[in-house]
């Protein structure tokens, strides 16, 4: 049988409460080690069932798994990226700096436009998703996923995600959404996002 890596949460490099006052401690704890962790067994365990399917050569069920590797697999990654992309709000920067920032400005006017921009569609994506920051094409984009189980731009390098699922929020914020992407960006890890950009270019 297919020898299968199994996936796990990635490490924090923060504690849950050290998002405070933004985002509290008791929603970090719940979001990482409950819903994430979520995706992390439905993944692992589609993936089981997938390689059980090449063994015995019976794919009756490989639309659901399809589905299930979708579905779990864009959450796992999804949520690894929300995780670096943040840090303690007493390391917070604040502000892009260096390459990202010119090509933000290039791109959008401003990082406040930018930052207008990017709220403004993160707080109407419909029900469960995402906002995103990505380069594609040689340029920046902003895109919002509504069901992370299906694609919205093949080959865009994801650089910025904001989770708006409820639980990443609704604990503190109820039905605040707006309030909380605000509050999110004074706990956005600019230097990761620089990194992934830096990355991006020189692929
Ligand atoms: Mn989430």
């Amino acid at each position: 049988m297919e020898k299968l890596v199994k996936h796990s949460l990635p490490k924090l490099s923060y504690e849950y409460k050290d998002l405070e006052p933004y985002i509290d401690a008791q929603t970090v704890e719940l979001h990482y080690s409950k819903h994430h962790q979520g995706y992390v067994d439905g993944l692992n365990k589609a993936e089981e069932s997938l390689a059980k399917a090449r063994e015995t050569g019976d794919f009756t069920s490989v639309k659901h798994l399809k589905r299930e590797i979708a579905f779990h697999g864009s959450g796992h990654t999804l949520h690894t990226l929300y995780w670096a992309n943040m840090c303690s709000s007493k390391n917070a920067k604040g502000t892009p700096s260096g390459d990202l920032l010119k090509a933000i400005e290039s791109r959008f006017g401003s990082f406040d436009v930018f930052k207008k921009e990017f709220s403004a569609a993160t707080a109407v994506v419909e029900g469960s998703g995402w906002g995103l920051l990505v380069y594609v094409n040689g340029v920046l984009e902003i895109l919002t996923i509504e069901k992370h189980q299906n694609i919205t731009q093949i080959g865009a390098v994801p650089l910025l995600t904001c989770d708006v699922w409820e639980h990443a929020y609704y604990l503190k914020y109820q039905n605040r959404r707006a309030e909380y992407i605000t509050n999110w960006f004074n706990v956005v890890n600019w230097d990761d996002v620089e990194a992934r950009f830096a990355k991006a270019l020189k692929n």
